[in-house]
C-alpha cells in the first residue's frame, strides 16, 4: 500500500518534471536567443549541467556565480542545475542565484532522500549538517526565503537529467558534479521511459562529452574527499563505470576566495549573503574546490591547470582509496594546478564578483 503511494507520488513528480521541463525548453529557447545578442560570436559556449550539493559549504554558491559569469561572457550555456543534497531549501537557494543573474528560467531538479535520516551511509553527511545547524551557518534556507515562503517541490533530478540530455545534440553536454554523485549514479541506472528509449548509460554515452567531478582522486593515487566519501556506493558506481570522458578535480583547499564579494558586490547579492552566513562575517574567504572543477569544465586548462593523461582511475568504495592505472586510450584525466595559487584565486574571484549582465529590474 505504502509502496503504491510512493510509486504514484513518483509518477506525479515525474509528470510535473516533464511539464516543467517542457515549459522551460520554450523559455530557454527565447532566453538563449536574447543572450546570443550579447556574446562573442567566435566563442562556442560549453553546455553545462551543474550538479551541486548547496548546503554544507559555500563554494557551491561561488561556483554557480562563476558559472553565470562565464555564461554572461558567452563561454557557457547553463542547461540545468541538479541539487544533490538532503536540504529542502537548497533548490530555492539555487533559484535565488539564478534570478540574481537574470536567468530564472533555468530548470532546477532535486533528489529525494527517503532513507537519509536512518541510513548509516549518510552518517558523515548528517554530522556535517548538525555542526552547521548548531553554529547557525546554514545558508540555504535564509537565502531561499529571499525569493519564496516555502521550499517548493522541484522536478525530480533524474527525470530532469534525462529530459535535458535527450534534447541535447550528441556529445555536447558537460556535467560538472561538485557534490555527492547520488543523482549521477541514478541517472546511469535509469531505465528507458517516455522521455527517451535509451537507458541512462546509453543516454550518457550518446549525449555527454564529459563529467567533471570534485571529490578526491588525486594522481597517481590517493583518497576520497567529502563528496565521494559521503556516498561511496554512488561514487564507485560512477567513477568505475563512466562511459565517456571523465575529469577528476581534487584540488582547491589552498585557493581562498570570497572576501571580495563584500567589497565589490551589493548587499542583496545572494552569493555574498551565503558566504557571509556560512563564514559568519563579511570579507572572509573559503576554499575553492568546486570553482576549480567548474572553471576547468568550461575553459579547460586555461594556463592554470595541467591534465594528467594516459591513465584510468579505479576507486574502491570500501576504502575510499583511488589509483590511476596506465591506459594510453583512456578518456580520463586528473586535473592538477599548474599556475601559482594566487593566479588561480584571481581567475576565480574575478568571475565570482563580476556584475550580472542581465539583472532583472
Ligand atoms: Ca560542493
Amino acid at each position: 500500500m505504502y509502496g503504491h503511494r510512493i510509486l504514484r507520488m513518483q509518477r506525479i513528480r515525474i509528470s510535473a518534471a516533464l511539464a516543467a521541463a517542457s515549459a522551460w525548453m520554450l523559455l530557454a529557447a527565447s532566453a538563449h536567443t536574447a543572450e546570443a545578442e550579447h556574446v562573442n560570436p567566435t566563442i562556442t559556449p560549453v553546455s553545462i549541467i551543474l550538479d551541486t550539493d548547496m548546503h554544507t559549504d559555500c563554494d557551491d554558491v561561488g561556483t554557480l556565480a562563476l558559472l553565470h559569469a562565464l555564461a554572461d561572457m558567452g563561454e557557457a550555456r547553463i542547461l540545468a542545475v541538479v541539487h544533490s543534497a538532503p536540504a529542502p531549501w537548497g533548490p530555492r537557494c539555487v533559484e535565488a542565484v539564478n534570478r540574481y543573474y537574470g536567468r530564472p528560467e533555468i530548470p532546477v531538479g532535486a533528489i529525494s532522500w527517503p532513507d537519509y535520516e536512518e541510513s548509516p551511509v549518510y552518517d558523515h553527511y548528517r554530522g556535517s549538517h548538525r555542526y552547521l545547524a548548531r553554529h547557525d551557518r546554514e545558508y540555504v534556507e535564509r537565502v531561499g526565503r529571499t525569493i519564496a515562503d516555502d521550499p517548493g517541490d522541484p522536478p525530480d533530478a533524474v527525470a530532469l537529467y534525462r529530459r535535458v540530455l535527450a534534447g541535447a545534440p550528441d556529445g555536447s553536454v558537460t556535467i560538472c558534479a561538485v557534490g555527492m554523485l547520488y543523482a549521477v549514479a541514478q541517472l546511469l541506472d535509469s531505465p528507458p521511459d517516455d522521455i527517451s528509449p535509451l537507458n541512462g548509460r546509453e543516454l550518457v554515452s550518446q549525449k555527454v562529452r564529459q563529467l567533471v567531478t570534485m571529490g578526491g582522486g588525486t594522481f597517481p593515487e590517493g583518497a576520497d574527499k567529502f563528496n565521494w566519501e559521503c556516498d561511496r556506493a554512488s561514487a564507485g558506481r560512477v567513477i568505475n563505470d563512466w562511459p565517456v570522458g571523465l575529469a577528476v578535480s581534487p584540488h582547491g583547499e589552498h585557493v581562498l576566495t570570497g572576501a571580495r564579494l563584500a567589497a565589490e558586490t551589493p548587499e542583496d547579492n545572494p552569493v555574498r549573503m551565503a558566504y557571509e552566513i556560512y563564514l559568519q562575517g563579511a570579507g572572509k574567504s573559503r576554499s575553492s574546490w568546486d570553482q576549480i572543477a567548474m572553471l576547468y569544465a568550461v575553459r579547460g586548462t586555461a594556463g592554470l591547470f595541467v591534465q594528467q593523461t594516459g591513465h584510468r582511475i579505479t576507486y574502491d568504495p570500501a576504502t575510499g582509496r583511488n589509483q590511476w592505472l596506465p591506459d594510453p586510450e583512456s578518456p580520463q584525466v586528473c586535473v592538477d594546478l599548474e599556475a601559482d595559487v594566487g593566479a588561480v584565486r584571481d581567475a576565480i574571484e574575478d568571475l565570482m564578483v563580476r556584475a550580472p549582465e542581465n539583472q532583472p529590474d
